[in-house]
């Protein structure tokens, strides 16, 4: 019979408020989008489980950020202990994708050795101030992987996370005879997949 190990993976979502990082985690769990949806207060949670090769089941603990600079610190405070980072930037939003080096330093500075995926969202709007090129470029140049997605059609949602996901796996030393530990400070009271925890800041 073969033997199904389960690793848990901890990974962030940063990037400036409103790019959409709740619409791609939200997509990502449940496959759903809900157009305006409450603004992150703080930092939520959310599980899903994944297989990322036969036999290897990973939980995957996905932290929420809201994206304010005034919570920075807070936001730091949760990168500690991170396997890997989603940089999220709106290919509508020249703002937000000018603050992406800001993240990666923050990520590199906390937790050097996890990977980061760069995500431009919104792939799907007509109107865009980001091409394909200039991001490309910004990826090459901090030697990160690049996804386009989009939250409302779910182009690459899944894709964006389970890149990530195999980084992790591949940069964990025995990988494949290890049991890997999440080391959380908040664990989660519900543990099935698409649970959801969150911390609001005040
Ligand atoms: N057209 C489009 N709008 C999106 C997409 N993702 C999010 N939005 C919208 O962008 C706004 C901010 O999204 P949200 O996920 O709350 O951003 P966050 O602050 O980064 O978590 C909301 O009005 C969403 O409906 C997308 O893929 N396409
Ligand atoms: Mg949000």
């Amino acid at each position: 019979m073969t033997e199904t190990r389960i690793r848990q993976f901890k990974i962030i979502l940063l990037g400036d408020t409103c790019v959409g990082k709740t619409a791609l985690l939200n997509r990502y769990v449940d496959d759903s989008f809900i157009p305006d949806a409450d603004i992150t207060n703080g930092i939520d949670f959310r599980i899903r489980k994944v297989e990322i090769e036969p036999g290897v089941r990973v939980k995957l603990y996905i932290w929420d950020t809201c994206g304010v600079q005034r919570y920075r610190t807070i936001v730091s405070s949760y990168i500690r202990g991170i396997h890997g980072c989603l940089l999220v930037f709106d290919l509508s939003n020249c703002e937000s994708f000018k603050r992406i080096e800001h993240d990666l330093t923050l990520v590199s500075e906390i937790e050097p050795r996890a990977p980061c995926v760069l995500v431009g969202s919104k792939s799907d709007h007509k109107h865009r101030c980001v091409s394909r090129e200039e991001a490309e470029v910004l990826a090459k140049t901090l030697g990160v992987p690049y996804v386009e997605a989009s939250s409302l059609t779910g182009h690459n949602v899944k894709e964006a996370f389970e890149t990530l996901v195999q980084m992790i796996y591949r940069n964990i030393p025995n990988a494949k005879h290890e049991r890997f530990a999440v080391e959380s400070r908040f664990e989660p009271q519900k543990e099935e997949p698409g649970a959801s925890w969150s911390c609001l800041l005040m």
